[in-house]
């Protein structure tokens, strides 16, 4: 299936369409002048090849990313990344294999009404005040000031693809044009579907590609958000939100 109808996650059943949300499984990794012939000789496909700007907004106060939440538009398309929680406690803070540690798992939000819902929600949290406007126009930014989000970044990436002969994988070799290049391999699961699987399949991966190292690589916004702004990276560690 192409991935953005997998992400859009629409199974229509007798005209009764429900939009499922899909956990976002990841193992960044770093590239170097090697990668391109590593990926040739393990019989990875390039698939693409496309540029994308990325725009986050949050509060001038950061309340959704010290809450590890990512409000992005890509595309015209609004994106809130979440992290996923098992019995209410935050997945990757339970017991987890080496490997395990290395991969992020972030659910995947692109229905904007629901968008809008779970933004509104840590708006109630902080502000007793109240009512917030919503649109689901995906042009239509003027819900942003109703909810006091300003745009806190803004960059824009080249993203080649890759695919393996393991099932469901992606390689994606990224260069964001502050300067910095990454890759990373991932892996959707459906809503309820199997995380252990999929945590195997980026570890095989891995091992191919001769990834030995066992520190997690830091992604595009880490590095973006210590040069554009410090404190708040600096706070983000602090709080054990990256
Ligand atoms: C989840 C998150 C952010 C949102 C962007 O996530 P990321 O997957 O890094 O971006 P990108 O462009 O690769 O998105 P894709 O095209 O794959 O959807 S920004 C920061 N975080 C948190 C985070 C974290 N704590 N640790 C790591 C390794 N990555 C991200």
């Amino acid at each position: 299936m192409p991935r953005s109808l997998f992400n859009a996650g629409l199974l229509g059943f007798k005209g009764l369409y429900v939009r499922k949300m899909s956990v976002e499984v990841e193992r960044k990794f770093v590239c170097n002048a090697d990668t391109l012939k590593t990926l040739e000789e393990i019989g990875a496909v390039c698939v693409g090849r496309r540029e994308f700007r990325d725009q986050y907004f949050d509060t001038p106060e950061f309340d959704l990313t010290l809450r590890d939440m990512w409000l992005r538009k890509r595309k015209a398309c609004w994106e809130l990344k979440c992290p996923t929680t098992v019995n209410g406690m935050d997945e990757a803070s339970g017991g987890q294999s080496k490997a395990a540690g290395l991969c992020s798992r972030y659910r995947e939000i692109t229905n904007l009404p629901e968008i809008q819902r779970r933004v509104k929600e840590v708006m109630k949290d902080i502000r007793e005040d109240g009512e917030t406007e919503t649109s689901t126009s995906q042009e239509d930014e003027s819900w942003l000031g109703g909810m006091n989000l300003v745009r806190f970044a803004d960059f824009t990436t080249v993203r080649q693809s890759f695919t393996v002969e393991e099932k469901g994988v992606q390689i994606d070799l990224d260069q964001a044009d502050f300067g910095y290049h990454v890759g990373e391999i991932e892996v959707l699961v459906p809503e309820g579907g199997d995380m252990q699987s999929a945590l195997e399949k980026i570890e095989r991966t891995a091992r191919k590609l001769g990834l030995t190292g066992d520190q997690r690589v830091d992604g595009k916004m880490n590095v973006y958000l210590q040069r554009n702004h410090p404190e708040h990276h600096a706070k983000l560690l602090s709080e054990h939100v990256m």
